[in-house]
């Protein structure tokens, strides 16, 4: 069976509660559309999100990577298109602020999703999801990763399918953070398993 590396991320900044990490932890172990779900939570770190990505990919050897990210504000689910090759913005769980670094001094400007991302959109809105296709997965934790799967995918296994999804907050954080747009954590886990199932059929 194929292998599928599901990646969350834990709290960050004003967000106590990252509705990833309950997505990938639920998900962890099971069968959808042909895939093994291989579910891991990666810190909010500049200096090490990056690496333990790598470790994962090393490790499970997945013929696809999905990596998820809290986008809190935005209103639907977010397939991401590119990963810019830039560390920029707030501070991330260790308090380091990078400003116009490079993620990899020799790595190109932008690596574009290698995950059927317009299969993916239409699926989620025939399923009743609101969802559409992101030009930008920004410059913080979310890009770095997309970024950095992307390029090792490129540099060692260039058959590895790897992409991003932001999604919105769910209920819980919303009442904890109080001023966000949220959904179920139901229909967070579903519009994900939509996802893997596009991946599955294309
Ligand atoms: N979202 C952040 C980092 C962790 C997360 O879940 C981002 O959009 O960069």
């Amino acid at each position: 069976m194929k292998k599928l590396l599901l990646t969350g991320f834990e709290p960050f900044l004003s967000f106590t509660v990252n509705p990833t990490m309950r997505i990938v932890e639920e998900l962890n172990g099971l069968e959808i559309s042909g895939y093994r779900v291989y579910g891991r939570v990666l810190t909010v770190d500049f200096a090490s999100s990056g690496a333990e990505l790598i470790a994962h990919m090393e490790d499970i050897n997945p013929d696809a990577v999905i990596s998820l990210g809290l986008a809190g504000g935005r209103y639907k689910i977010t397939p991401e298109r590119i990963a810019i090759n830039v560390k920029d913005g707030a501070a991330d769980n260790q308090g380091r602020v990078p400003v116009d670094e490079s993620i990899d001094l020799e790595g190109q400007p932008g690596y574009f999703s290698t995950l059927p991302i317009r299969p993916m959109v239409n699926k989620l809105i025939e399923e009743g999801y609101p969802a559409e296709i992101s030009n930008t997965a920004g410059t913080y934790l979310c890009n770095n990763v997309m970024y950095e799967a992307l390029h090792f995918a490129q540099t060692h296994t260039p058959n590895m399918r790897a992409g991003f999804i932001h999604i919105p907050a769910s209920h819980e954080l919303a009442i904890q953070h109080g001023k966000i747009p949220s959904w179920s954590h139901e229909d967070l886990k579903r519009s994900v398993e939509i996802c893997i199932g596009v991946l599955g059929e294309n």
